[in-house]
């Protein structure tokens, strides 16, 4: 029998890690889930099952409590074949001249940083195995860059460079790396942008067809189950109803 595979999703207790997550548990992987919340880790372990799921509480712009928690990963969790690099959010939606200096922080230092790492941190057993996945979760705001977006799209622009730059540095390896580049998709993500402010995130969602986390849960299993040959490189989707960034095709 082939030896299930071991896939470290980041941000998976909510959106589209914790679909993911759900996703990959049905599909018989073993799993390593983060975040922060631990309520949350603790439901998914209980939902999912406790033999196949081992959770990790950090904040992924901690770079010690990154490094010491791979490291101390217990022995059947320990040989990861995949890496999900999902952890992030925007934080905040303003003008260049108005955005408050520690939204700039957190995005950079979660979405950019963060991202950095836990590549940093997995990488030597990949590279040494010379076998590995890594998904990275970059955005549409990675291609293009709409009004008041400035540095979330800056945040996700970078992880569309390191993304390529993976790709070319562990070519060598036999590592495959590929970016999932979502639009509109409905989860916690607005909230946390508007900084809790339900009323403004829902308008956010409302009056057209949102991308589920689901739907990229499924993209994200699609590109792991590829033969080997085959490398999802970087990928757009966005909801139908969504052309760009700024045209989304909305009923009154
Ligand atoms: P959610 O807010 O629903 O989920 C974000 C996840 O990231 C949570 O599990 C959260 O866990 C985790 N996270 C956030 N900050 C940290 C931190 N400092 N350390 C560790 N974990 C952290 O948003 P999404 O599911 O939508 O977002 C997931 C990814 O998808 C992000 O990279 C986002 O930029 C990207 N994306 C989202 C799109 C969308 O429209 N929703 C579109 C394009 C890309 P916890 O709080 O428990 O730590
Ligand atoms: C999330 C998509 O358009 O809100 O990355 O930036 S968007």
């Amino acid at each position: 029998m082939e030896k299930k595979k071991t896939a470290l999703i980041t941000g998976a207790t909510s959106g589209i890690g914790r679909a993911t997550a759900e996703l990959f548990a049905k599909e018989g992987y073993n799993l390593i889930l983060c975040g922060r919340r631990q309520e949350r880790l603790d439901a998914l372990q209980e939902n999912l099952g406790k033999e196949a799921v081992h959770t990790l509480n950090f904040d992924v712009r901690d770079r010690e409590a990154v490094f010491l928690a791979v490291e101390n990963l217990p022995k059947e969790f320990s040989e990861i074949d995949i890496l999900i690099n999902n952890a992030g959010n925007a934080h905040g939606l303003d003008p260049i001249d108005q955005g408050s200096l520690d939204d700039w922080d957190a995005m950079l230092d979660i979405n950019v940083k963060g991202l950095l790492y836990m590549s940093k941190a997995i990488l030597p057993q990949m590279v040494q195995r010379k076998s590995g996945h890594i998904i990275n979760i970059g955005s549409t705001a990675g291609k293009e860059v709409y009004p008041k977006g400035n540095v979330y799209c800056a945040s996700k622009h970078a992880v569309d460079a390191i993304n390529q730059g993976m790709r070319i540095d562990l070519n060598a390896y036999g590592i495959k790396v590929g970016a999932i580049n979502p639009g509109l998709v409905e989860t916690e993500f607005s909230e946390v942008r508007f900084k809790g402010d339900a009323d403004k995130a829902g308008k956010v969602y409302k009056g057209y067809q949102p991308l589920k986390p689901e739907d990229i849960a499924d993209i994200i299993l699609f590109a792991v189950t590829r033969p080997y040959h085959v490398n999802i490189a970087d990928l757009v989707v966005m909801p139908t109803a969504q052309a760009s960034s700024t045209i989304v095709k909305k009923e009154p």
